[in-house]
């Protein structure tokens, strides 16, 4: 798939998405990943992007024609019309469901505000989807299009490897995951459950099962509603 970042500060992108599996995923040609600088679509000579709110109040404001004009231009670099996401507080949650949604998508037009946000002439007649990652407020919206990203590249075929499927971890059945260990089987006193030692297949998935209803029963109730008798012999 491919995905467009529209942002003013596209060097914050180097780092979190050349490393490890999402590095793989553009190297491999799974994920095509594109960053573009909003600023060079300015036209006057200070080259602003932003100005006052009508109305008044603290901050600034993306301008729309300069957005306007980023995203034709973006638009423009390929084919697929793109689906364009923008990154705020004010969208819909992101959770597992959103993000396969998106990784089904051909393309993604991610534009990443600043300040107070953009006009919102911009998001009535160019924005597909608002996104938030969740109830607190970030400086911009770079870090949420690095989240989605990395979150929405788990779920490009291939791009995990061979073995590995993102429907074998949270989330894929509504639940925490299981406690992991690994070597050494006992440290500093501290001895791994005698069960994953066993051998016995079918009782470490009993086990593991268990586990997991447990921990989301304690950590996240709100995950279970709905779900309530299904599948609990504990
Ligand atoms: N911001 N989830 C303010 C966020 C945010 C979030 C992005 C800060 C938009 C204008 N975005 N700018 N939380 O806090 O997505």
């Amino acid at each position: 798939m491919r995905i467009d970042v529209l942002t003013l500060f596209p060097e914050a992108f180097r780092g979190p998405l050349d490393v490890s599996i999402v590095k793989r995923a553009r190297e491999d040609g799974l994920l095509d990943l594109h960053i573009y600088d909003i600023r060079e679509h300015a036209t006057d000579r200070h080259r602003t992007v932003d100005d006052y709110p009508f109305g008044g109040g603290q901050g600034m404001v993306m301008r729309v024609d300069v957005l306007d004009r980023a995203l034709e231009f973006v638009r423009a670099r390929a084919p697929e019309r793109g689906l364009v996401v923008y990154l705020t507080p004010a969208g819909e949650r992101l959770n597992d469901r959103i993000v396969r949604e998106l990784a089904a998508e051909p393309r993604l037009i991610l534009v990443c505000g600043r300040y107070e946000g953009v006009d919102e002439r911009f998001v009535e007649h160019f924005v597909d989807r608002e996104i938030s990652i969740g109830d607190y407020v970030l400086t911009g919206g770079e870090l949420p299009a690095m989240v989605l990203i990395d979150a929405v590249t788990r779920h490009i075929p291939g791009a995990l490897g061979d073995a590995a499927s993102p429907e074998e971890e949270s989330f894929a059945d509504g639940l925490l995951e299981h406690p992991q260990y690994t070597r050494p089987a006992e440290y500093k006193g501290w001895s791994v459950p005698e069960v994953l030692l066993s051998g016995h297949h079918a009782k470490i998935e009993a086990w593991r099962r268990q586990q997991r209803l447990e921990r989301t029963r304690e950590r996240r109730p709100d995950l279970l509603e709905g779900k309530e008798e299904e599948d609990d012999p504990g």
